[in-house]
């Protein structure tokens, strides 16, 4: 494909492109004492300058340049600063500093400068490597790290590979972050589109992360250079680090994202499934698939528009041919309960006369030549279908820039129009060799004017930024949904993420799985791969798996490129059709559930789908499994990932687990076969899980009225809280949402549940709650509120205002009118 042999060929100009090192070449040596001013030690010699700051008790950061004095402290990333009082103290001796917290103890060392992160009990945590340390080579920094054999590394964002980044039988892997259009990219392709410069550390469960704060070109080196050291660092800038304590993965997590920010809960609408196609059009053609999801009871929440709803590939316009009336359009489709989600690229026609190109150019918005005049270029080949010529790209990097962007968004809220994709903002330019800016175009970055060179990798994350920021502003009222395919770290604020081009193969379904664990540990939790693979066309089996992986892909969207065979849910036939609808509809059933892990993660910054090891971290067997997931904390899913399967073999970690369509159950801490056909999607419940489910609807506008179901599966003791809430708007910041906690006890026999009473405002509208208990035998008594409730069959239970039933998998089921006030259900032996 020649588009992939010239990807990969500016790839390899990129990479002999580092500078020259013109200036000394050297690692840091011997420091004088520190100076102390508030939180900070600074260390400062002929070589270059070091500051040392505790930020929180368990969150320090290091700055190192090569200069005698810092550049301005700005980041792109971080979203809080004031972690308040670090309670940190500081001893200073000749050969050494030591400042310490109440979890952390930062050693020092003077001659020459090295680094040790201690627990508060002094056991080592992180080291810098003896010899190295850290080190300059012309404007490039770096520090080197020792790495231990017993250690995972974890993270590092969108990246190829296994689970664990150490790379094949601990062979080691140099990764670099640099935002990229990879079209059809294969298994040891990096960088991707995504850059986030954060990895984690696991060693015999006990977990920290560093994130490194550099937009420049960076690269992590994992054991590959020498399998005793992890190095990290970039082409330009300070090295600018955190590191984060645990003690475990998720407290990690947590307090990266609280540094770089979270996933806002998104709109319930958007957690539904998506359908794309590179293009749907014309509008016909929109209404003919609205249409067929209706008709056909597949569940469906969105369509999108690729860029041929566009005049010639033009932002902001609309085909008038294809597309005469969009609002009528959205109107129409959101009386089907269909909601429209439009492209929108970072490359306006350079076009006098249109207001978009007019107004930025007055404006100044535009990125510039190192001579100030507008940066020019083209973005799709010249002999597209319908080229737009030359465009001009937005300077996200400059406030107000972001700022007429973001009103340009008016464009599509007037219409109707509920999301924005944004894509090619790597940024993808058709240039050569860099398939993106030159090197020397100038951007604003925030009033401190630099090259492309630093502001390449967030591009992407400040599109999105300016993008998410201007729905705010249009719809005030509504939470808004961007997807982008670049970002960089903290960009999780404002988009949901899609890992570009994959290919409809095997492969690429399931090295979709660590891809998105990496993602979602690197604190990116709105994320999924397109399903069904967009390069090339998939046969109907894997189809059909990819849709029944894709309904634990916190973003279910469906996608396929151009000249490509259709690629609905129904274009395989009668029987993947009938598959293929129930995996979209134990989405919609299990929509309780995953909206309730979206708003963890939007609370936490824990994402929805999680490598075993997040849970059980001490597991090391788990490290090496990375063909299932967890979804939340409580449901396995083990979906088949290879061709013509009759068994699937799936590792459960110890404890019970019970299968989520028998009930069985089975003992953890090894590997269970389980026989499957087409129509078998694995899933275990945790022992002690509380599942969240309604019926399949068609749309989320259907969910009201609804039941609600809540499933106990055994343990002696656990509880999980249900968040709700209107599904749409900013009210739950308000409290306008419904929040209680189900808990379970189980004695000698009898099991006692308690439902607390909501917390929040918002109630739904009247509908029932139906409680499922699952037990060994039958109970003697059951006892709603200490009234025991009369025993009938299973069709009774619904027609009856009171009573319980046992399912023939051995549920005992109560239903009630949901009334969110506290009560207990118990059933006595
Ligand atoms: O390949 O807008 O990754 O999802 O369909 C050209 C057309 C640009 C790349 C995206 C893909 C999208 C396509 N785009």
């Amino acid at each position: 494909m020649r588009y992939r042999t010239r990807a990969l060929l500016a790839g390899a100009l990129l990479l002999c492109s580092t500078r020259p090192a013109l200036a000394a070449v050297g690692s840091l040596g011997a420091m004088p004492p520190p100076r102390r001013a508030g939180h900070t030690l600074t260390f400062r010699n002929a070589q270059g300058s070091v500051a040392v700051t505790a930020v929180a008790p368990d969150i320090v950061r290091v700055r190192f340049v090569a200069a005698q004095s810092f550049g301005r402290d700005h980041s792109y990333a971080i979203a809080k600063r004031d972690f308040g009082d670090p309670g940190a103290r500081f001893e200073s001796d000749a050969q050494r500093s030591i400042l310490s917290t109440s979890s952390l103890r930062v050693t020092l060392r003077h001659a020459p400068f090295r680094i040790t992160f201690a627990d508060a009990q002094g056991r080592i945590l992180d080291q810098d490597d003896d010899e190295r340390g850290m080190s300059f080579a012309g404007t490039q920094v770096k520090v080197s790290k020792r790495l231990r054999d017993d250690e995972h590394v974890l993270g590092l964002g969108e990246k190829n590979g296994r689970l664990d980044k150490r790379g094949p039988h601990m062979g080691g892997a140099n990764y670099v972050m640099w935002t990229t259009d990879a079209y059809d990219y294969g298994d040891d392709s990096d960088p991707l589109y995504a850059a986030i410069p954060f990895y984690m550390i696991v060693r015999q469960g006990r977990a920290h992360g560093i994130f490194l704060d550099n937009t420049f070109r960076s690269f992590f080196d994992v054991g590959h250079e020498s399998e005793r050291r992890l190095s990290f660092g970039a082409e330009d800038g300070e090295l600018d680090y955190y590191f984060i304590d645990g003690p475990d993965p998720k407290h990690v997590i947590e307090r990266y994202t609280e540094l770089t920010g979270r996933t806002p809960l998104p709109p319930l609408w958007a957690l539904g499934y998506h359908q794309c196609r590179y293009s749907y059009y014309p509008e016909s053609k929109v209404r003919y698939i609205a249409d067929s999801f209706r008709v056909k009871r597949i569940p469906a929440d969105v369509i999108w528009l690729d860029i041929h709803y566009q005049e010639g590939y033009n932002p902001f316009t609309w085909d008038p041919q294809r597309f005469p009336d969009p609002a009528k359009l959205t109107a129409d489709l959101r009386r089907q309960g269909f909601r429209l989600v439009t492209i929108v690229d970072p490359h306006p026609k350079k076009q006098p006369g249109s207001v978009v190109y007019d107004s930025g150019l007055a404006g100044d918005h535009f990125v510039k030549n190192p001579d100030g005049s507008p940066f020019v270029a083209p973005v799709w080949p010249a002999n597209a279908e319908r080229n737009p010529g030359p465009s001009v790209f937005p300077d996200f990097s400059k406030p107000a820039a972001r700022a007429w962007w973001g009103g340009l968004m008016k464009l599509y809220t007037d219409v109707g129009v509920a999301g924005i994709w944004n894509d090619m903002n790597e940024p993808a330019v058709f240039l050569d060799p860099w398939h993106s800016m030159p090197f020397d175009v100038r951007h604003d970055n925030e009033g401190q004017p630099t090259s492309h060179r630093e502001i390449h990798n967030v591009y992407g994350q400040l599109m999105t930024r300016a993008t998410f920021e201007g729905l705010l502003r249009h719809k005030p009222d509504e939470r808004p949904f961007v997807l982008t395919r670049a970002t960089f770290a903290g960009g999780q604020r404002w988009a949901a993420h899609w890992p570009g081009d994959n290919t409809s193969d095997w492969g690429h379904l399931r090295t979709s799985i660590p891809m998105l664990l990496g993602l979602g540990l690197s604190g990116y939790a709105f994320v999924g791969s397109d399903i069904g693979g967009f390069v090339g066309s998939p046969s109907a089996e894997l189809l059909t798996r990819w849709l029944q992986l894709g309904v634990f892909y916190p973003f279910m969207r469906m996608h396929t490129a151009i000249g490509t065979d259709d690629q609905e849910p129904w274009s395989y036939g009668a029987r993947h059709e009938e598959i293929n609808r129930r995996a979209i509809a134990l989405r919609y059933e299990l929509l309780p559930h995953i909206y309730n892990t979206m708003h963890e993660a939007s609370q936490t910054g824990l994402p929805p789908l999680r490598p075993l090891v997040l849970e059980f971290p001490s597991d090391e067997r788990a490290y090496s499994v990375y063909d299932q997931v967890l979804f939340g904390r409580d449901l396995l899913v083990a979906p088949v990932l290879r061709e013509a399967m009759h068994t699937r073999s799936v590792y459960l970690p110890a404890g019970d687990w019970y299968d989520f369509w028998t009930a069985r159950r089975y003992a953890g801490g090894g590997r269970v076969e389980l026989p499957v056909t087409l129509e078998s999607l694995p899933i275990f419940v945790r022992a002690g899980g509380v599942v969240f489910r309604q019926p399949p609807v068609q749309h989320t506008g259907e969910i009201p009225g609804q039941p609600l179901d809540v499933s106990f599966y055994p343990a002696a003791e656990s509880s999980a809280s249900l968040y709700e809430d209107e599904g749409q708007g900013h009210g739950y910041l308000r409290g306008e949402f419904a929040q209680r906690r189900f808990s379970q006890k189980r004695v000698g026999g009898g099991v006692t549940i308690d439902v607390s009473a909501a917390q929040g405002t918002w109630r739904p509208s009247a509908r029932r709650l139906r409680l499922r208990v699952l037990t060994d035998v039958a109970p003697g008594r059951v006892l709603l509120g200490g009234e025991p409730l009369p025993a009938l069959s299973a069709d009774n239970l619904a027609r009856q205002a009171r009573g319980y039933t046992r399912s023939a998998d051995g549920f005992v089921v109560v239903e009630l009118a949901d009334r969110f006030d506290a009560f207990q259900l118990s059933l006595e032996p």
